[in-house]
């Protein structure tokens, strides 16, 4: 069986470093307004990938920000502005901060090329332009960018899978008692009230033993499905372990919480649990214990120490109950 981990590790090795798929599919945005300039340029690159240009300066770095091209090929001089301010703009911005830059200047601008570096370009050209040169410079620029992004993705995906639990789809443990910490911090310090729900599928052994570990499967997806639909945006779901469920919500007092864990379990144990077209629905029902943040010297642990009291209080006196 692969861990979260293995497959994390995959994907980061199938990185797509190509240079000619990199290339081929690449879109470049040349800002110059010297035609002869913009003339040779294109015409180097043109068989090659696909060229955006721009004479505008201004309009050059609008389109630079809405994030379409894999690389910005910039001239060093425009009669009336300074290109200096496009690249530090572009670097202190999320979109384009890993946007490869490219300076095409003249031959003596030395210490605007050293600024320009210091700024964050990438590369940079002296003209005239020699198009092997060009073609190299851009090549390596498109294979930088396509590591980076393809590492980006991988390590997104990666925190995502360590994050969520596999089977339902909800969060998993350790994201939530990672934003527990925060929410609680948050709630103490602004005086809102947070309430958490601790819920336990009753008697979930006897569904295994019942309908195999398949079937109990299909039962706490088809929990974590009604759970989503009973919940708010703000609220946090999460799988905290077997058959056990873990609700943060924020902006919640006690009698809210009330109401929208009696909902909760209403909507489990009214309709029974259709997991597969032919067999027969499975009548399933769960406990809740209902805690809420106290203003004054409570912790994370003392809350969820509550509502584990809440959980058990709920059990010992015949389950399918809220307690709070
Ligand atoms: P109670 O009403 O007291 O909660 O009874 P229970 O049977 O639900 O109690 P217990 O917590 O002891 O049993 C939970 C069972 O859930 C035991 C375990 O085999 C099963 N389980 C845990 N994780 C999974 C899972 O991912 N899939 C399935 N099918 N079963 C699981
Ligand atoms: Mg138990
Ligand atoms: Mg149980
Ligand atoms: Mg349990």
């Amino acid at each position: 069986v692969a861990t979260t981990r293995d497959v994390g590790l995959e994907s980061i090795l199938r990185l797509p470093t190509g240079v000619h798929e990199a290339m081929k599919f690449a879109r470049v945005l040349l800002i110059d307004e010297r035609p002869e300039s913009t003339e040779k340029i294109k015409r180097v690159l043109g068989e090659e990938c696909s060229v955006d240009v721009e004479s505008d300066p201004q309009t050059g770095f609008f389109k630079a920000v809405q994030g379409n091209h894999d690389c910005l090929i910039i001239s060093s001089s425009f009669a009336a502005f300074d290109p200096l301010r496009i690249c530090a703009q572009l670097r202190s911005l999320d979109n384009t901060r890993s946007l490869p830059i490219i300076l095409v200047a003249d031959m003596g601008e030395e210490p605007l090329i050293r600024r320009a570096l210091e700024l964050g370009i990438n590369d940079y050209l002296v003209r005239p332009v020699n198009p092997n040169e060009l073609l190299a410079r851009l090549r390596t620029q498109l294979r930088r960018k396509a590591y980076h992004d393809g590492l980006r993705a991988s390590v997104v995906k990666t925190y995502e899978m360590a994050v969520t639990d596999s089977l339902t789809g909800l969060h998993n443990r350790l994201y939530l008692e990672t934003h527990l910490a925060t929410l609680f911090k948050r709630a103490v310090e602004r005086r809102r009230p947070l309430s958490i729900l601790m819920t336990d599928i009753d008697r979930f052994k006897l569904i295994n033993d019942t309908y195999g570990h398949d079937g109990g499967d299909e039962v706490l997806r088809e929990f974590a499905r009604r759970l989503r639909r009973n919940v708010r945006g703000s609220d946090l779901a999460s799988r905290y372990g077997g058959e056990e469920f873990f609700i943060v919500m924020p902006d919640t007092d006690q009698t809210l919480a009330s109401i929208v864990a009696e909902r909760i379990r209403r909507e489990v144990a009214s309709t029974p649990f259709q997991i597969n077209n032919m067999g027969p629905a499975i009548p399933v029902t769960i406990s809740i214990g209902i805690a809420s943040v106290l203003q004054e010297g409570d912790t994370v642990h003392n809350l969820m120490k509550r509502a584990d009291d809440a959980l058990y209080g709920a059990k010992s006196s015949g389950r399918n109950k809220v307690v709070s």
